[in-house]
């Protein structure tokens, strides 16, 4: 039985729903087990370009941890469903979307292939990530780059706000 954990966001079409919905739908997946998740969060977009002008929405974020028995790549693939049931459509890098469901980490499995990455690239950069998987495991630790704790202290993290 693996250990994986799963950052979700949203910045479009009702992005606290999207966040919920996409829980239980993990939740339901086959050979999947939820064990945690953390809070929502309200966070201020990160690298997100504005298109015509349009101010970017705040995304919600969150992160949750699960045992499973599917493969990593199986468990991505479920994952990439999971998105397009909620109609999300890539019109450019970064756009505004309804579900971005990212797994972050499986055990501590170091892939780097066509279709997965793991750890999840940017994740030792994002406070929106680095924060709830702190709220859930503050001991959790990422592959070739440490201790989540010492990972938040050593960065500015601003423009997140847990909610209740
Ligand atoms: N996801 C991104 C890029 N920027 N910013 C916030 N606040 N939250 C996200 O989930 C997010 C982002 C790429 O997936
Ligand atoms: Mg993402
Ligand atoms: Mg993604």
């Amino acid at each position: 039985m693996a250990k994986a954990y799963i950052a979700l966001g949203s910045n479009l079409n009702q992005p606290t729903q999207q966040v919920q919905a996409a829980i239980l739908a993990i939740a339901a997946l086959p050979e999947c087990q939820l064990i945690k998740q953390s809070s929502l969060y309200e966070t201020s977009p990160v690298d997100c370009p504005e298109y015509e002008a349009i101010p970017v929405p705040n995304f919600i974020n969150a992160v949750v941890m699960l045992t499973t028995t599917l493969s990593p790549h199986a468990l991505l693939a479920a994952l990439h469903a999971i998105e397009d049931e909620t109609g999300r459509q890539r019109h450019y890098v970064n756009a505004p979307r309804e579900l971005d469901c990212d797994l972050l980490l499986y055990d501590d499995l170091v892939i780097n292939d066509s279709t997965l990455n793991l750890p999840h690239p940017r994740m030792h950069q994002r406070g929106f990530v680095l924060l709830p998987l702190f709220e859930i495991d503050p001991h959790a630790c990422i592959p070739n780059h440490g201790k989540i704790a010492t990972l938040i202290a050593q960065q500015p993290i601003t423009g997140i706000k847990r909610q209740g």
